[in-house]
């Protein structure tokens, strides 16, 4: 490395952390020293937001940092997006364009800004303006003072949002969100926003081998694949596109379905969900076989084995679970105490789940006119996701410590901030 990109680095260095005396390059780390800062935007037919959107860039990082990039990756814009952004590189010397030919698609594009970046500290947020770029300096402070591996801005923290979304797209979003903590348990607790296309990340943490994303999400697929220990995020409100169109559309919706199937698969939670069934099926035969043993050879009334029954299903799939399905978990918090204290949610949860099944039963069956073998197959399908989802993200959720800290910003602004730490 050359002495002066060393020196540059470390003045920077001193602005981000925004210490009141002058550092020296004796007083830092050798970690914080060698930082350098790559922000990729992706961008497709926003030629009337990239000039505001550097031009606000440039302004907000000046004053905090001085060896940075901005990498735009523009998918050969129609509007000619890339013409614009290569004039405005030609003044800008923190700016360099990627024209992508012949292939597109949000999350390969940040890929591969982030495989061309020289960065340590890598980020990625939109070209059009719905990512405020005033709240980029606190996003890096925060990853120097808190160490952490990656700052999300996020619209689920207090403080946090969406501007003006109708009912709809706020019903779209909360459906992707509760199938994202379907396929992947866990994920909204560690991250309440994980769907962000704002965040900044070491270069550490990104296996680029790995890295297979389709359409959107490239968070995801860096929380399901990378390596980290530390998160945080930080409130930021989306604002309404001024120009231009959004790209998302039914087929990066499609992606995105593929995407979390993909995860899903490949991080082994679908084979926890048929692990599951499975238990589940099994507690069908424990039923039976406990009914009609105490009915017919106990002599029992058969309402009261039914009850006898049920519970004794219940406990063999808790135990089962506990020791297969949801082993990993499970052994993070092994004591009896936490054993029984997952019984208890487990039972609960489960007998929230029959209901479940009997609602859908009698809503399809009186109220729509369905065949009632067909209606208890649905309630049975949305009892099985009932059961699994909520079993998956609360009786067994992954252990994890939570820091929640509330801060002021110097402007007199409030922003919260959550940073998670747990086990490797
Ligand atoms: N390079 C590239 N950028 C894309 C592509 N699709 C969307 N973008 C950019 O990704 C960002 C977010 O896309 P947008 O359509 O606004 O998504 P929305 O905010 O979820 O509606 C914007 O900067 C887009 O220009 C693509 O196929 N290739
Ligand atoms: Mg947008």
């Amino acid at each position: 490395m050359s002495g002066t990109f060393f020196l540059t680095t470390v003045s920077r260095a001193s602005k981000v952390l925004g210490c009141a005396p002058p550092l020296r390059a004796s007083d830092m780390k050798p970690e914080i020293a060698l930082v350098v800062f790559s922000l990729v935007i992706p961008t497709y037919n926003e030629s009337q937001n990239i000039r505001p959107l550097i031009r606000q860039l440039t302004s907000a990082l000046e004053n905090v940092i001085d060896n940075y990039e901005i990498i735009v990756v523009d998918d050969d814009s129609p509007d000619g997006t890339w013409k614009i952004a290569e004039e405005l590189a030609r003044q800008n010397s923190h700016l360099r364009i990627m024209r992508r030919r012949g292939e597109k698609g949000l999350a390969t594009a940040v890929v591969l800004g982030w495989k061309e970046a020289n960065g340590e500290i890598l980020g990625v947020m939109d070209g059009d303006l719905q990512h405020p770029p005033e709240i980029l300096p606190t996003l890096l402070k925060l990853m120097l003072s808190t160490h952490a591996d990656i700052v999300v801005a996020s619209r689920n923290v207090a403080g946090g949002g969406v501007s003006e979304w109708s009912l709809r797209r706020r019903l779209v979003s909360w459906g992707a969100a509760c199938l994202t903590t379907l396929m992947l348990p866990g994920i909204l607790r560690i991250v309440r926003d994980p769907m962000s296309g704002y965040f900044v990340i070491r270069r550490s943490v990104i296996p680029f081998g790995d890295l297979r994303p389709v359409g959107y999400k490239i968070l995801l697929e860096v929380m399901a694949r990378g390596k980290y220990d530390t998160i945080v995020e930080v409130p930021y409100v989306f604002e309404e596109r001024k120009h231009g169109a959004s790209k998302l559309g039914p087929k990066q919706q499609w992606e995105f379905l593929r995407h979390l199937g993909r995860l899903g698969w490949e991080t082994g939670q679908i084979g926890r969900f048929f692990r599951f069934c499975a238990v589940g099926g099994s507690g069908v035969v424990v039923n039976v076989a406990t009914l009609s043993l105490l009915t017919e050879i106990g002599g029992l009334y058969y309402l009261y084995s039914s009850i006898v029954a049920v519970e004794t299903a219940i406990m063999s799939n808790f135990v089962l679970n506990e020791y297969w399905t949801f082993q990993d978990r499970s052994n993070q918090r092994p004591g009896l105490r936490d054993r029984l204290r997952r019984l208890a949610k487990f039972n609960l949860l489960c007998a929230v789940g029959a209901i479940v099944n009997v609602t859908v039963l009698w809503v399809l069956t009186d109220l729509a006119g369905v065949y009632y073998v067909a209606s208890n197959l649905v309630g049975l399908g949305a009892a099985t996701l009932w059961n699994y989802g909520l079993n998956a993200n609360i009786t067994w959720e992954r252990a994890i410590t939570r820091n929640v800290v509330t801060g002021e910003d110097k402007d007199g602004s409030r922003w919260r901030r959550i940073c998670k730490r747990w086990p490797k």
